[in-house]
């Protein structure tokens, strides 16, 4: 893959987008390589954890690649879009957690990105953005949703009806980024914060993920009894007996082998 990078650190698989000189612009052979890097991450239950970023250090992702776009039909965006957002689903529910390690411009597909990982940790220079209704369209690949979701609807449409960025500090103040840190310790943050997920079990990380995303999406009667299943669930994996086990023996030092 020329337009993204995979590589794994222990459990913790990291996927770059490479595509420097436009900033990390999203086009279609960026979208296929990291519909490729995130289809070997989903096969490998080995990855307990997963961190994207972008190249260099100015930009994660400045958005869908314009210049492609522009002469798109009403099919062809339809089609694009629901690649895109396909793409971006698939992160979102992947078996593991997923950190945006922001390091810079995440503007329109770029901050739907970041949105679809389950933790952003940003760069002091981070901006983020949903400019599309300056270029004329709304957004695209899941900007209208997640935003909405992940900070007060208010806030989510002023910055969609404004088109206007916010940096690092404001998306902190507005919960949509976990962190904020030098650009000079983004990734030894995400990664040590990828090596503390990994330390614990697996199986566990994986079910949370999947109540918390499934619950999110429904009423709480519903909500609670997917809790109680993938609560119950974990008491047929080693990792509870081990766990457990390592508590009552007062065990410090574990390590879950799920
Ligand atoms: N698409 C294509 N090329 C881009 C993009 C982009 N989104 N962003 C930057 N580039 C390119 C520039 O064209 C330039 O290329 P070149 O050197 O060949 O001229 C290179 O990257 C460097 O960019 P700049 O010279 O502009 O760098 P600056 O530091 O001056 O500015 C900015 C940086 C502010 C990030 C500026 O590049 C910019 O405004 N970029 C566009 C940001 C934007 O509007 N993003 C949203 C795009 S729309 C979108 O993402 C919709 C997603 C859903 C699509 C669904 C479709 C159906």
């Amino acid at each position: 893959m020329e337009n993204v990078l995979l590589e794994k650190q222990g459990h913790v698989s990291i996927i770059t987008i490479n595509r420097e000189k436009a900033l990390n612009a999203l086009s279609t052979a960026v979208l296929n390589d990291l519909e490729e890097a995130v289809n070997t991450v989903e096969a490998d239950k080995d990855t307990y954890c997963v961190v994207i970023t972008g190249a260099g250090n100015k930009s994660f992702v400045a958005g869908a690649d314009i210049a492609e776009m522009k002469d798109k039909t009403v099919e062809e965006a339809a089609e694009y879009g629901a690649y895109g957002n396909k793409i971006f689903r698939q992160i979102e529910t992947l078996h593991c957690p997923v950190i945006a390690a922001v390091n810079g411009f995440a503007l329109g597909g770029g901050c739907e990105l970041s949105m679809a990982c389950d933790i952003r940790i940003a760069a002091e220079n981070a901006v983020f953005g949903q400019p599309e209704v300056g270029l004329g369209i709304t957004p695209g690949f899941g900007g209208t949703q997640r935003l909405a979701r992940l900070v007060p609807a208010g806030i989510a449409k002023e910055m969609i009806f404004t088109a206007r960025n916010i940096k690092a500090d404001k998306a902190l103040a507005i919960g949509l980024v976990n962190a904020v840190v030098p650009q000079e310790e983004l990734m030894a943050t995400a990664l040590k914060m990828a090596n503390g997920i990994c330390k614990n079990a697996p199986i566990a990380v994986a079910q949370s993920k999947k109540a918390i995303n499934a619950g999110l999406q429904t009423d709480m009667d519903s909500a609670i009894a997917i809790e109680v299943k993938d609560f119950s669930d974990c008491f047929a994996t080693e990792d509870q007996t081990y766990g457990m086990e390592c508590f009552v023996n007062k065990v410090k030092e574990k390590e879950f082998k799920n």
